[in-house]
């Protein structure tokens, strides 16, 4: 089955076993009783498969897990509380204090807040490498060595798109048997497959695009069964940042039109990218599928598209840009992304401000960039939006 079948049907039909209902039953219970004493023990140990507690496992998180590791083309996934809850928790089961990481630069603000000053009180050292010239700044600095735990990377990078090299990074780090871990939240398993290139950990802020209507938080992880149960039986379970099942419920409906909602984002992103580039008062557009970006050839090798997340910068800057967003009519003024609606932000002041402006030179974020992600209106609408805008912050 093809991808876009895959989304609705997952392995094939599926029906509720117990009602033949085609929409996922949403399990509140918080708990699940025993049929006998020994039954619980049972269940304890691990001599028998069953639900206890919700934050040890649920049905309708299972359903989202299965179908997610389906989609994603791995053995198992994990959910969780936010795409912070999975990121932070897949880094405390891989890694104890003395250990370090590599992470790849620019990345999403919150990670590199909880990269660059939480991580660190826990012991674990975090060693940045550029993500366009990940796998040279790791060998020329030497950044690997017997404690490194984990490879992080974000790619296309938030907010600049910068992609990182995975077949790159998944050779590099395989001699040495260390996971590269892929924050696929912005091109998503439509888009994009690491696994294929050798990685062995996804990681989604489910929020985004899976979700794909901004009213629900979650994370996701998948990887191989091994890993899976590092993370999620001897990590998550006693950190508690698990998803709430109500949540599930919406992910599992979102999966449903993700196809194609990703193909509405990617060709409305597209013909945003044309108006910029031609526009006379944008200084740079950001995408990683437009010919003039040198990093083309390695979207068009590791992607199947350019998803709905670009950046650019106006004449003018910060200042200019703070107009060109106030002037909007139909464009949402705010963070978060991967939504039907298209959502516009400045990350020096927003979804990055927790960069100090020496980080944010540091890991290549302009000062004036603006983020679109671009939802799933009407194009022409979405054009018109920011013409008259932009004629009037120049006016
Ligand atoms: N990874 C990436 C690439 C993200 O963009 C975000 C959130 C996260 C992880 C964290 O996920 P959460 O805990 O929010 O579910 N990105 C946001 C952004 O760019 N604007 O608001 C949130």
């Amino acid at each position: 089955m093809r991808i876009d079948t895959k989304v609705v049907h997952g392995k094939g039909k599926t029906v509720d076993p117990l009602s033949r209902a085609i929409s996922p039953p949403i399990h509140t219970a918080a708990v699940f009783s025993f049929k006998s004493a020994e039954h619980g023990a049972r269940l304890f140990t691990g001599e028998e498969e069953g639900y206890i507690y919700t934050r040890l496992g649920n049905p309708t998180l299972k359903i989202l897990e299965e179908k997610m590791a389906l989609l994603e083309d791995g053995e198992a996934a994990a959910t969780f509380a936010s795409g912070m809850a999975a990121i932070s928790t897949t880094i405390l089961a891989l890694c104890n204090s003395g250990d370090n990481i590599i992470a790849s630069s620019p990345i999403y603000g919150g990670t590199f807040a909880l990269l660059s000053k939480l991580i660190p009180k826990w012991g674990i050292d975090v060693r940045w490498a550029k993500a366009s010239e990940f796998g040279k700044e790791i060998e020329e600095q030497q950044l690997i060595d017997e404690k490194t735990k984990l490879i992080l990377v974000e790619t296309p990078a938030n907010p600049t798109l910068d992609l990182v090299d995975l077949e790159e990074i998944a050779n590099l780090s395989s001699k040495k048997n260390i996971p590269v871990a892929v924050d696929q939240t912005f091109a998503t398993f439509y888009f994009q497959k690491p696994f294929k290139f050798g990685t062995d950990i996804s990681i989604y802020s489910a929020t985004k695009f899976i979700g794909g209507h901004s009213d629900s938080i979650g994370g996701i992880v998948v990887s191989n069964k091994e890993l899976i149960k590092k993370i999620k039986d001897e990590t998550l379970v006693d950190l508690g940042g698990v998803m709430s099942p109500f949540n599930a419920f919406l992910f599992l409906r979102g999966l449903e039109t993700l196809a194609v909602r990703m193909d509405r984002h990617y060709a409305n992103a597209k013909k945003i990218v044309q108006y910029l580039e031609e526009h006379p008062k944008i200084e740079k557009v950001f995408y990683p599928y437009l010919e003039s970006n040198p990093q083309y050839n390695l979207a068009k090798k590791q992607m199947s598209g350019g998803s709905g997340l670009l950046s650019f910068i106006i004449n003018g800057g910060r200042e200019k840009g703070k107009k060109f967003l106030n002037n909007l009519n139909l464009m949402i003024v705010a963070v978060s992304l991967g939504a039907v609606s298209t959502l516009i932000e400045h990350p020096a002041s927003m979804t990055h401000s927790t960069y100090s402006p020496e980080e944010l030179e540091k890991a290549g974020i302009p000062e004036g960039l603006i983020r679109i992600s671009v939802g799933i209106e009407n194009i022409e609408d979405l054009i018109e939006d920011m013409d008259q805008s932009l004629n009037k912050t120049f006016s």
